[in-house]
């Protein structure tokens, strides 16, 4: 295979040289793929080259969300939606991202029995990913996976987080299409939902349809979002479709609709890598800000109140400050 050059300048500098399966990966065999997916984890050297070698492959593959509440039913969802894009003759990569097991907690355990009716299926290829440290970490991970899958030639790359903090919700929004699954009975829940997950939303679920009240809540959704005017992308309605990720009902429906918004907004890995950035920016400057000693603060809001400076300048201070302290790497 032709190497890129600037993958053969990378390869100069680390010593790393591009691993002979790299063909195979991009070929779409399994066995590289896995071997890919590790390296990524381990963020080794040989990972690095790859994901510079298949930069040019990226762009293929529809990226889809499925964030939600714990316990929504994202899984089974994923494994019913999974299982229609099988009937349509398109190849999967799931990543199921659990950033709150350090390790193989009991949602990843989960995943992989609820998942199981695909694994003898060479066209799906599951993985989960644990967090190992900080989560800006997961979400840099969860986006080389995805590369990955996408230059291996996955027609669809699934990503399933749980919807509950700043970090799922940024990996999240990764996705060119982000579907937003519920669980009946919101109620006063639905207030209790971050804004920031129903905000991103192309797509809202209201699976667990087989149970009472799933009816009421998809009202309730329709409600907030008409209240809000239109989706992210701006003047599209988003459609709340009701699923039983247990009896496949509703399935299809969202098989559609995904496929609709996909062909609207397209896969766009530009946009996937811009959002990355801003997320790792911010990951970045927020520790920063987290690790500013208490007194430094202190002392800068004392400026404010006895009106030696004015809060838009305290902020520019602790700016350049926060820039300054930044590590030049990691
Ligand atoms: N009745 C009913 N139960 C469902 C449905 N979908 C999922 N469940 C059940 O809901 C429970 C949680 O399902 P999961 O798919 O693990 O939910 P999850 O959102 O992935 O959960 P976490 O990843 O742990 O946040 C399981 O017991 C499922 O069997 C459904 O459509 N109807
Ligand atoms: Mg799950």
């Amino acid at each position: 295979m032709q190497k890129p050059a600037d993958s053969a300048a990378a390869e100069e500098s680390s010593g790393a040289v591009l691993p002979d399966w790299l063909p195979a990966l991009l070929a779409g065999e399994r066995a590289a793929l896995a071997r890919a997916i590790t390296a990524v984890e381990n963020e080794t050297d040989e990972a690095r080259l790859v994901l510079q070698a298949i930069r040019g492959r990226l762009g293929h593959a529809l990226v889809v969300g499925f964030t939600g509440a714990p316990g929504a039913g994202k899984s089974t969802l994923v494994s019913a939606y999974v299982g229609e894009l099988r009937k349509r003759n398109q190849s999967v990569g799931v990543v199921a991202v659990d950033p709150s097991s350090p390790l193989t907690g009991g949602a990843i355990l989960g995943d992989r029995i609820r998942m199981t009716q695909h694994a003898a299926d060479p066209g799906v290829f599951i993985r989960s990913l644990a967090s190992r440290g900080h989560l800006g970490g997961l979400s840099r991970t969860a986006a080389r996976v995805i590369d990955v899958f996408d230059a291996s030639g996955r027609n669809v790359v699934v990503v399933e987080t749980v919807g509950t903090g700043q970090s799922e919700v940024e990996i999240a929004e990764i996705a060119d299409v982000r579907v937003v699954v519920n669980a009946p009975g919101l109620g006063d829940d639905v207030q209790a939902i971050k804004a920031g997950i129903l905000e991103i939303a192309d797509v809202l679920v209201v699976n667990k349809s087989d149970l009472p009240l799933a009816e009421r809540s998809a009202r309730q959704l329709a409600a907030m979002t008409a209240q809000r005017g239109h989706g992210p992308g701006g003047g599209h309605p988003v459609p709340v479709l009701q699923t039983s990720a247990s009896t496949g009902s509703g399935v299809a429906e969202l098989a559609d609709a995904i496929a609709a918004i996909g062909r609207r907004k397209r896969p766009d890995p530009r946009a996937r890598t811009r959002r990355l950035l801003q997320n790792l920016v911010l990951e970045r400057l927020r520790r920063a800000l987290t690790d500013l000693p208490v007194a430094d603060l202190d002392s800068l809001a004392d400026g404010v109140l006895a009106g030696r400076v004015d809060i838009e300048t305290a902020s520019h201070q602790i700016i350049d400050q926060l820039l300054s302290s930044l590590p030049k790497q990691k």
